[in-house]
């Protein structure tokens, strides 16, 4: 049997393959990537035989295809991590996959209007009152998951419910929103991580440029 292969987008800018990709790594996959950068023809002409929706990450083991981040990081759990990635605790677990729920189907302003882009650093964008609502949301989330669980990562050791957000600190730091402490402590451990670091010197490194997640000045 060939490895699982995961197919993401650019790391640049495609915040769900970094879901998806962080989950594989921390459960400690052995994984293959295919990077299919956005919005070329070079995507276009693959990703049908890849994704039945067209879209990225995908994950691809032995005949299963995983076709959204959510899932790929339940999967993951469950195939290579032996459910260690989410709190042993059944109260704790819940709240951590409300935590994923709300980020994967919630936040609209904040994924319209701050893109994750891994080369924009210190840009910023304007901030309304529907924004702030959602930064505030997320800061509230944190503070309350790193009082609850004393930290460093939202439920104590690194979760499911770190990969959902790691790419919302990137979002935070690059367009230099103004936080909180706790966020700021969150955000320091995000960054010290060997793999967080790895995806967004590479994302740094790709040429692409696509226009519409290119957000602020
Ligand atoms: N709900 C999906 C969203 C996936 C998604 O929107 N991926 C974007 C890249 S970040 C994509 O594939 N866009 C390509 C397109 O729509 O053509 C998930 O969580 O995996």
């Amino acid at each position: 049997m060939g490895k699982p292969v995961l197919v993401i987008g650019n790391r640049n800018y495609s915040s769900w393959s970094l879901r998806g990709w962080l989950a594989m790594r921390k459960a400690g996959a052995d994984f293959e990537e295919l990077r299919l950068p956005l919005d070329t023809d070079e995507f276009a002409e693959r990703i049908p035989d890849l994704s039945p929706t067209g879209r990225v990450p995908v994950l691809r083991d032995e005949g299963l295809v995983v076709w959204d981040s959510l899932a790929i990081a339940e999967y993951a759990n469950e195939r290579w991590a032996g459910g260690r990635l989410l709190p042993a605790d059944s109260a704790a677990r819940a709240e951590a996959r409300a935590m994923m729920a709300e980020m994967h189907s919630g936040f609209l302003e904040l994924r319209a209007r701050m893109p994750m882009n891994c080369r924009a650093e210190q840009r910023r964008v304007p901030v309304d009152d529907a924004l702030q609502a959602d930064i505030d949301r997320v800061c509230s989330l944190w503070a309350t998951c790193l009082d609850e669980h004393g930290g460093p990562w939202l439920f104590g050791g690194f979760s499911l419910a770190d990969v959902m957000y790691v790419p919302v600190a990137i979002r935070f730091h690059n367009y230099q929103v103004e936080l909180p402490a706790p966020a700021h402590a969150y955000m320091a451990t995000v960054f010290a991580d060997p793999d967080v670091k790895s995806w967004v010197e590479l994302g740094r490194a790709e040429p692409e440029i696509v226009e519409a997640d290119e957000a602020g000045t």
